[in-house]
């Protein structure tokens, strides 16, 4: 079993309500649980000219290996009309694997700990309220000083 957190993001569609739908389908992935969920976050979207997103943060405990995982969370975003178009592009939902248990993984499909979590407070607040105050990640930073260089700039707690 494994304590995995995953980065749930929108800005399309009535965010907040993708964001609801997306935990109830992943309580139902098999052989996992969802053990907590975050606060809700409104930020402008990194890519200008976009609709804001609404973030989240959601703590799963799952016995499935990442690439299951990954497979399920992929099934799920398309489920909620998740369409491809563009990198970076505006999405009804997004999923990604934050950590998974204290694994770093770096192959082609997936890369863990997520690139750019740590500078990108939409995950780093919502994470901390998931967390111990000493949390560490699987690469050895420190939450506390991602936090403490990772500013609650622009960051509307819904
Ligand atoms: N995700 C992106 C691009 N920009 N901006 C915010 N505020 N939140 C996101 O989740 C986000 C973004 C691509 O994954
Ligand atoms: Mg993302
Ligand atoms: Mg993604």
């Amino acid at each position: 079993m494994e304590r995995v957190y995953i980065g749930l993001g929108s800005n399309l569609d009535e965010p907040q309500e993708q964001l609801h739908s997306a935990v109830e389908a992943l309580g139902q992935l098999p052989a996992t649980t969802v053990a907590a969920v975050s606060a809700f976050y409104s930020s402008e979207s990194l890519s200008p000219g976009q609709p804001r997103y609404t973030n989240a943060v959601a703590a799963l405990d799952t016995t499935l290996a990442p690439l299951e995982l990954l497979d399920g969370l992929q099934a799920i975003e398309t489920a909620q009309g998740r369409v491809r178009l563009e990198r970076w592009g505006p999405r009804t939902l997004d999923l990604d694997i934050l950590l998974y248990g204290d694994q770093v993984i770096d192959i082609p499909r997936l890369k863990v700990p997520h690139y750019h979590m740590q500078a990108r407070p939409f995950v780093l607040y919502p994470l901390a309220e998931l967390v111990a105050e000493d949390f560490v990640l699987a690469d050895r930073r420190r939450l506390a000083q991602l936090l403490a260089d990772c500013p609650f700039v622009g960051l509307e707690r819904l």
